[in-house]
């Protein structure tokens, strides 16, 4: 029988900046789904963190819905799990201000996404793009999750948001969990197609990132024009990113493991590699693709997700707020 309480929380989010990737699937996604019968969870849409990069309003509101719908397509169920949008909960804006005098402009300066995103975005190097760590700390330590779910590339901001929380609780006294990253072994980082050196991004144009909404063809196509080194054995190599990258896309969606693949592909080429990694990737979209027809078709049932999500959220959130501003010594006339 289902116990909220002695249920662990998991709490993890995505930006609607885009369309999902394969990267964020196999990063975050799937592993929501996984851990959704385990855990006491939290899905949030971040749309609070989308706009520190510019953003066209119309898109933004659809996007927050297809990324709801992905959610719910990969069988993320809204009836044991709270999704919800984050502009909807303002006790995640509220949060942020009071940790952000608790962050270091030191500690800040030193976050590897932001010094990406400003080289990516070098005419808008906003400070909510600086500060958008203290936001993430603040989404996650509202739940007071044991677990955060997330890729590779966010241990950095999970574990600031640890450092926060140790200052906070060290100054006061005892008042939010330390949560741990969790992630994949296999797929915590996919690499772009086109730059096997680079992070796949959903906010990335061209043929480097595969969208869970492409189509086969152009899944195909795309894996078909990855960029590989000149040799042709399917082997796991130290250097060879982009054969790596594929055989890591490969085993997340399998299940089977580099000696197996190597083993499979042996005597064969790069081509036969690519059409079988591009085949398998297909048919799993497609069957995600199936289901995201059917959510994103009905607004009435998401606009209900999305405030039943928001309430039990809420809840849950208000509830850390009233306490740390009782510990930071702000009035109450209650
Ligand atoms: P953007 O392009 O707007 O920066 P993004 O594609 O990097 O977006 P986020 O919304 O920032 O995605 O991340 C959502 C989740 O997906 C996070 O848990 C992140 O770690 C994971 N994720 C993102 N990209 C990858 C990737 N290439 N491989 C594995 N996990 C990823
Ligand atoms: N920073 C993350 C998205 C994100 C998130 C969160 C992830 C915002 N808030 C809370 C986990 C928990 C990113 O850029 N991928």
């Amino acid at each position: 029988m289902e116990n909220m309480d002695i249920k662990k929380t998991i709490l993890s989010g995505v930006q609607p900046s885009g369309t999902l990737t394969i990267g964020n699937y196999l990063g975050a996604l799937r592993n929501w789904a996984k851990m959704q019968n385990d855990y006491n969870c939290y899905f949030c849409v971040v749309d609070l963190h989308a706009i520190t990069v510019r953003q066209v309003p119309a898109e933004l509101r659809q996007n927050c819905l297809k990324t709801l719908a992905l959610y719910l397509a990969v069988g993320i169920d809204p009836n044991k799990n709270a999704l919800f949008l984050q502009s909807h909960v303002p006790a995640h804006a509220e949060l942020s201000w009071v940790l952000s005098c608790y962050t270091m402009y030191g500690e800040l300066s030193r976050m590897t996404q932001f010094k990406d995103k400003s080289a990516k975005h070098s005419d808008n190097i906003n400070a909510g793009l600086f500060t958008y760590p203290v936001l993430m700390a603040a989404d996650i330590l509202l739940y007071q999750p044991d677990l955060v779910p997330v890729g590779s590339d966010q241990k950095q901001h999970i574990e600031l948001a640890r450092d926060i929380a140790n200052r906070f609780n060290n100054v006061y006294s005892e008042t939010f969990k330390i949560p741990e990253p969790y992630m994949p072994k296999i797929g915590t980082r996919i690499m772009s197609l086109s730059e096997p050196t680079s992070k796949m991004s959903k906010s990335d144009s061209g043929d480097g990132s595969i969208f869970l909404l492409d189509n086969k063809d152009a899944v195909i196509r795309k894996i078909k024009r990855a960029v590989t080194d000149s040799g042709s054995e399917v082997r796991y190599a130290e250097g060879k990113d982009g054969i790596n990258n594929l055989m890591s896309i490969y085993s997340a969606f399998t299940g089977k493991t580099f000696d197996e693949i190597e083993n499979e592909f042996s005597g064969k080429g790069y081509g036969d590699f690519k059409l079988a990694v591009g085949e398998t990737v297909a048919d799993a979209l497609a069957d995600i693709q199936d289901k995201y027809n059917v959510f994103i078709s009905d607004k009435e049932q998401l606009n209900k997700i999305l405030l039943d999500g928001s309430q039990k959220a809420s809840y849950t959130a208000e509830k850390t707020l009233r306490k740390v501003y009782r510990k930071v010594g702000f009035y109450s006339i209650k």
